[in-house]
């Protein structure tokens, strides 16, 4: 083989197999032979022998024991018991999508990534959103942190940005993480809680670990109760390296920003939503996808230099700080869309095995000593999860371009190799593939120097000047969810001592805050406050960029309003009402007490989506409550339409009404109108509604 011609190109190969496999089917007399005599395809056992019986064990005797040599029955019930791999000890429950990232600014300057040559350059993307405490079934509104993993299959090898959508981390050292994550996830004794941070493990580490305080903040925020994946920013979290061609380096910050903006839902929706819809996050996903509204997220850049570095209050490597965009801007380089959802959850979702380690010529990374040991782990859990050191075989995970290398057995290697080399020098005139010198991946030469010694840099030491920042920076709304959420949490911590611990904490950030927790606990007063190792600072400025609110997309588009309609209601109007949401780029959905749906004062049927029971109104934006005045007093017999109605007001929902349906607002104790509540009297109307849902929550129902 000549040295220039790829050993193997993995998505060929797989692709050369399965062509192989469907021509063979198809050919003259075998393909005749695998079809069934009604001309269907014809079911085979994975060996591809023809099944003659999918239902019945072979047996002796009608009544007698089942036969070993069935081979077919043992197959099947082999491959069942196999069929889960270990569940991702964090992170388990995800949801993935497939997309495209495309270059929009070009960074030749600042790094030699092939990828980032030249403006419209574009390479095939894989997203992965999840949860991490939670196993693999739970609920997907979880208040928890949400995963953000890229995976940019570029031309010089795979790209992974595994983010979060917050950006900064409890713990400065991968040394932690084990204890961190132990402390979130069900408590060891009872197996129990599932999916949650409020219990007395999690916060009795954190009350001992002043470093988390910071993200702290951002947890308790709505940030961790995101509306959609679509609604929220991704962060590479870390300090990387840019490095060009030159050897220049450029520090890096990555930011993914949602072209849709930011929304969060509140803690009582999550709560209800969880029950009603579990999947909530990934059906949302798979519906913008199936219907042609694909999410979409600028890549934006901090990019910095030592000079910076130096002079900024913080260290740069300490990934519990951020670098406030006031500081240092974003460059917007690039775009993500997410175009094409999975055609099968575990080949892919399941699958995909994303490693920090993954990276291009051109990028690098820094000592930030949680990214180095994060390094280590994502490649050793790959091992563990799928099996064996070939996992890069699986289509998902397999490079887009060409791989050459010597790496040939171990598990599952599935690939056509070819030729005697198998070692490297070698002397054979088909001796495979060589180093590059000039342009394979090098370190950036950074001289290093110091004592072997375990510590923990002084640079890291304050824990409390970012955490006050971003509190300062949100909103009051957002504020009061903060505070709510540390009561709420701290409320299910049954160990009082605890709770002090980390109220003790608050002080430090601020001291409004400081009260309304222990307020909102029960405590006489605020405890004594921790030590700080360093003093925390009040000078730094409120940055917008860190609220949720302030950057909300001020467009209904992407969201949803939910009709609950009943029989004899104005035709006309309904569609006025589903045409002003269309216009504004929202979706309807129709909701009645029969999922059969309504018929219109005009008499024309009209089909429900969903049947009230089943439809509350927190699974919307938006709602609208379509009635007769019989319509109204038959919803006010229904305990869901109520709910429906009381739950829609209480979680700052505009809310469209006809005058009939008032009587269902005032039976389920909403007797308040207010200018989030939009009466329908005419067509008219329902434009002046679908306007105000660009706000998508009154706050000021709730704003106190
Ligand atoms: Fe992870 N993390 N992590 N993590 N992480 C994993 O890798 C780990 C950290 C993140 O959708 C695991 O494949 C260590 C920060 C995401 O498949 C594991 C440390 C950030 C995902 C692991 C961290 C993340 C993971 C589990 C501390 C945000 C899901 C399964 C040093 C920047 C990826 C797996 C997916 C998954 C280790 C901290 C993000 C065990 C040791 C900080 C989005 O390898």
């Amino acid at each position: 083989m000549p040295a220039d011609e790829p050993i193997f190109h993995p998505t060929a190969d797989t692709q050369r197999s399965n062509d192989t496999v469907e021509r063979d089917a198809e050919r003259g007399a075998g393909g005749e032979i695998h079809q069934t005599p009604e001309g269907g395809t014809r079911l085979t056992t994975a060996q591809g022998a023809p099944v003659s019986d999918n239902q019945n064990t072979l047996r002796a005797g009608p009544r007698g024991p089942a036969l070993l040599e069935d081979f077919a029955m043992r197959e099947k019930i082999f491959h069942f018991d196999h069929e889960r791999i270990p569940e991702r000890v964090v992170h388990a429950r995800g949801y993935g999508a497939h997309g495209y990232f495309e270059v929009t600014d070009a960074l030749a300057d600042i790094t030699a990534a092939h990828l980032f040559q030249k403006k419209g350059n574009r390479v095939p993307a894989f997203v992965r959103f999840s949860t991490v405490a939670g196993n693999k079934g739970s609920m997907d509104l979880a208040r928890d942190v949400r995963g953000f993993a890229v995976k940019l299959y570029t031309e010089e090898g795979n790209w992974d940005i595994v983010g979060n959508n917050i950006p900064v981390f409890f713990i400065q050292d991968a040394m932690k993480f084990p204890d961190l994550v132990h402390s979130v996830k069900d408590e060891p004794d009872r197996g129990f809680p599932q999916a949650q941070s409020a219990h007395d493990n999690f916060w009795d580490f954190i009350s001992l670990m002043p470093e988390s305080m910071h993200m702290v903040m951002w947890q308790m925020s709505d940030r961790t109760i995101p509306r959609s994946f679509r609604f929220m920013e991704g962060f590479g979290v870390h300090s990387f390296r840019f490095v060009n061609a030159d050897g220049k380096s450029t520090f890096v910050k990555f930011h993914w920003k949602p072209k849709q903006g930011l929304q969060s839902v509140l803690w009582d929706e999550a709560v209800k939503i969880n029950g009603a819809d579990p999947d909530f996050h990934r059906r949302d996903l798979w519906d913008a996808i199936q219907t042609g509204d694909y999410p979409e997220w600028e890549l934006g850049v901090q990019l910095f230099d030592d000079e910076f570095a130096d002079r900024f209050d913080f260290d740069i490597l300490d990934p519990t700080k951020i670098i406030p965009e006031e500081e240092v801007p974003l460059r917007v380089v690039g775009r993500l869309v997410l175009d094409r959802v999975v055609d099968n959850f575990f080949a892919e979702t399941e699958q995909v095995a994303f490693c920090t380690q993954n990276i291009v010529p051109g990028i690098d990374f820094t000592n930030d000593p949680l990214l180095q040991g994060r390094n280590f782990s994502y490649l050793d859990t790959q091992l563990k999860r799928l099996g064996g050191p070939n996992f890069t075989h699986i289509p998902i995970n397999a490079p887009r371009c060409p791989m050459h290398h010597f790496q040939q057995d171990g598990h599952m290697q599935t690939r056509g190799i070819k030729g005697r080399a198998n070692y490297e020098p070698n002397s054979w005139a088909e001796g495979g593939p060589r180093a590059d010198a000039k342009g394979g991946y090098r370190s950036f030469p950074e001289t290093v120097e110091g004592e072997k010694r375990k510590l923990r840099p002084e640079s890291f030491a304050d824990h409390y000047s970012q955490a006050r920042q971003f509190y300062i920076s949100q909103t009051k709304v957002e504020q009061g969810h903060l505070a709510d959420a540390l009561v709420f949490e701290l409320s299910k911590v049954e160990t009082v001592a605890i709770r002090e611990r980390v109220v003790a904490h608050l002080p430090n950030i601020d001291k409004d805050l400081a009260q309304k927790v222990a307020k909102g606990l029960g405590m006489e007063k605020v405890p004594p406050a921790h030590a700080p190792a360093v003093k925390p600072r009040t000078d730094l400025k409120p940055s917008d960029p860190l609220s949720i609110l302030k950057n909300g997309p001020g467009s209904f588009k992407g969201r949803k309003l939910g009709v609950l309609m009943t029989d004899g209601i104005d035709g006309a109007l309904l569609e006025a009402l589903t045409a002003a949401i269309e216009a504004e780029g929202g979706m309807v959905e129709k909701i009645a007490p029969e999922v059969g749906g309504v018929t219109t004062a005009g008499g024309k049927k009209v089909a429900a989506d969903q049947k009230i029971d089943g439809a509350p109104s927190v699974v919307y934006d938006a709602v609208a409550v379509l009635a007769t005045a019989e319509g109204a007093e038959k919803l006010k017999g229904m305990h869901p339409a109520k709910c429906f109605a009381a739950d829609a007001f209480a979680h700052a929902k505009f809310i469209a009404l006809t005058p009939e349906a008032e009587a269902l607002f005032d039976a389920a104790g909403v007797s308040d109108r207010d200018g989030g509540m939009v009466t329908l009297s005419g067509d008219a109307d329902a434009k002046t509604f679908a306007t105000a849902c660009r706000d998508l929550r009154f706050w000021d129902r709730v704003a106190g």
